[in-house]
């Protein structure tokens, strides 16, 4: 469609994506069968029928479960490669890409061999797409304080290759005041901030973010809409939220897309994007996001250029990088 070759030739960077959800269906049974790994799905149609999710949980579950298939570095390098070819075409030339090492570490998969496999697939998608990239490393929030705090120690070594700490998984009754301590340790180290909040969570949950955490970008936010006061607070501060429509449609944080909320944060003032998040469980990549929200609230083509301009404001690129993308 005109739309769709709109989107994909706007320049674009991804801000919200875990490289597990990257996962696709054809890719899981490959690796099942190249490293030996049992998977409880007898086809791909099998594994994509499986994709019905009514709440977040409902999708972590599966996806913890599709992750068991990634064994070796050349499994996270085969991983990341995919995605980045992909998104080739969706018009992404920059992306910062989350991964969660305790759901690999926790079943005896090395730090090392994860983020080796993740950071030559990034030196390669340079090299043959012209896409940069940066790594987020992500806390499990359903696990606790001391398990966040040893993989930050793991981290060490390749502290120069990480940009950011995230904190990510089952959001309700796991507030951002769990982790205030270990996101401290990471800013001291020079790591900026992001948190999932307000995507199951309330605004609260969203201003702990902001204030215990000390958050650079918030993941999600939706929820934060319901209080005008954090709502206002969010649009001064220019604080970006990194906002994912068809996760949202998929984990029935909103209803239908018709009542997405992409159009209003823009009208508040807010510095929304538009992000994948786990684009093999949500059915589409970036460039999907922008067609599904822009059919579903009528948006403009400067609306467009408008959320594509963002993801670059909202980066963690350097000022010259940043100035170069607009
Ligand atoms: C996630 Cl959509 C979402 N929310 C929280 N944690 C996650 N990990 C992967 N996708
Ligand atoms: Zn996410």
């Amino acid at each position: 469609s005109d739309l769709g070759t709109f989107i994909a030739g706007l320049p674009k960077a991804e801000l919200h994506l875990h490289i597990e959800g990257s996962l696709e269906p054809e890719l899981m049974f490959a690796l099942a069968q190249r490293n030996g790994v049992a998977i409880p799905f007898a086809s791909i149609d099998e594994v994509r029928a499986a994709y019905s999710f009514s709440r977040l949980q409902d999708f972590l579950d599966i996806y913890y479960q599709g992750a068991n298939v990634l064994v070796t570095e050349a499994d996270f390098h085969d991983l990341a490669a995919a995605y980045f070819a992909r998104v080739a075409a969706d018009g992404v030339v920059h992306a910062e890409i989350m991964f969660d090492p305790q759901t690999h570490t926790d079943r005896g998969i090395a730090f090392d061999t994860v983020i080796r496999g993740l950071l030559s697939a990034m030196e390669e998608a340079e090299a043959e797409h012209g896409i940069t990239s940066r790594l987020i490393m992500s806390f499990l929030r359903h696990l606790d304080e001391e398990s966040a705090f040893a993989t930050l120690a793991m981290a060490e070594p390749w502290l120069d290759r990480i940009a950011a700490v995230g904190l990510d998984s089952s959001e309700l009754g796991h507030p951002p005041e769990k982790f205030a301590r270990v996101f401290a340790a990471a800013r001291a180290k020079g790591l900026r901030l992001v948190a999932h909040a307000g995507e199951e969570g309330p605004p609260a949950y969203v201003e702990q973010a902001l204030d215990l955490l000390g958050v650079d970008r918030l993941d999600h936010g939706n929820r934060s809409l319901e209080d005008p006061v954090l709502t206002a607070r969010l649009a001064r501060e220019g604080m970006t939220l990194t906002v994912c429509p068809l996760s949202n449609l998929k984990l029935c944080v909103v209803d239908d897309m018709a009542d997405h909320p992409i159009d209003r944060m823009l009208a508040e003032g807010i510095r929304a994007t538009v992000n994948s998040d786990d684009p093999a469980y949500f059915g589409g990549y970036v460039a999907d996001n922008y067609v599904a929200a822009a059919e579903a609230r009528g948006l403009s083509r400067q609306d467009l250029a408008r959320l594509a301009r963002n993801s670059f404001l909202g980066s963690f690129l350097d000022d010259a990088a940043v100035a170069a993308h607009l």
